[in-house]
């Protein structure tokens, strides 16, 4: 049995996007536990950085760096920051409404590609040269199930999400050979604290709908789970595409619901 990877000297560093909350919050506090001196990113500083200081208080390595994605001089200016970097974790993304194709609104749609995909693009074009000077690097995509098949009332955010995943499944075509594995992580139904509530713009009941009746959706930590998993493999293992729900979900559209 394969057993987890200890971080090496050179790719010891791993940076997390999207770190104020959900999976990038459980992620960072993850792989700071194996081992990684964790850059948390977010655009909410406040945040980001009363989390670095409670991994601190932990006794793991965290540092804290605010962080719009989508704007790319602030990206670029933020990888001069590094030699070498062991690990990105692209997650910060989103979704915004769940209209139909017929009414959805166009500027939440470019909303929506902007900060899935071109954030995703922008640190992993950024950073890719740092992960390759680590020797062993490793990009993780935080895609989602929407990013494999579609649903009503999802197409802008299922349009992004396989956006997300065509970057993955491309970049790791193109730079096979080099010491950079591409990972990607598609959960399924997630509770975490924001998720559903951004994507209805604050509609407490619209959000809590989205889980009624499910018995146990995933939690940011067992997703935070699969991406430590994956990336503390042996550097010859490449987990391309891990799909992760919850067992009361069969399918983007089949989920069981008690009561
Ligand atoms: C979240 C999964 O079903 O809300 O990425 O699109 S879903």
């Amino acid at each position: 049995m394969a057993t987890a990877a200890a971080p090496s000297a050179a790719s010891r560093i791993a940076v997390v996007t999207g770190a104020s909350s959900g999976i990038g919050a459980a992620t960072a506090r993850q792989l700071a536990a194996a081992g990684y001196r964790v850059v948390l990113t977010a655009r909410r500083k406040d945040r980001i950085e009363a989390l670095a200081e409670e991994i601190r208080a932990a006794g793991h390595k965290a540092t804290a760096y605010p962080l719009d994605v989508t704007d790319r001089d602030a990206v670029d200016e933020f990888a001069t920051a590094f030699k070498t970097v062991g690990v990105l974790v692209n997650n910060a993304g989103g979704a915004l409404g769940a209209d139909p194709v017929a009414t959805g609104d166009p500027d939440d749609w470019r909303r929506m590609y902007e900060t899935n995909v071109i954030g995703t693009l922008n640190l992993t074009q950024a950073l890719l040269p740092k992960l390759e000077a680590s020797g062993d690097g490793t990009v993780v995509v935080v895609s989602s199930t929407a990013g494999l098949s579609t649903y009503e009332g999802g197409a802008g955010y299922v349009a992004a999400k396989h956006g997300e995943h065509v970057l993955a499944e491309t970049l790791r075509l193109e730079i096979v050979g080099r010491p950079v594995r591409v990972v990607e992580i598609a959960p399924g139904m997630v509770k975490t604290d924001e998720f559903a509530l951004t994507r209805f713009g604050g509609d407490r009941d619209k959000a809590d709908k989205v889980y009624r009746g499910v018995a146990d959706p995933l939690t940011a930590d067992d997703v935070a789970d699969t991406i430590t998993w994956a990336v503390t493999r042996p550097a010859h293992v490449n987990i391309d595409l891990l799909v992760v729900r919850p067992r009361a979900q069969a399918s983007n559209t089949k989920v069981h619901r008690e009561g």
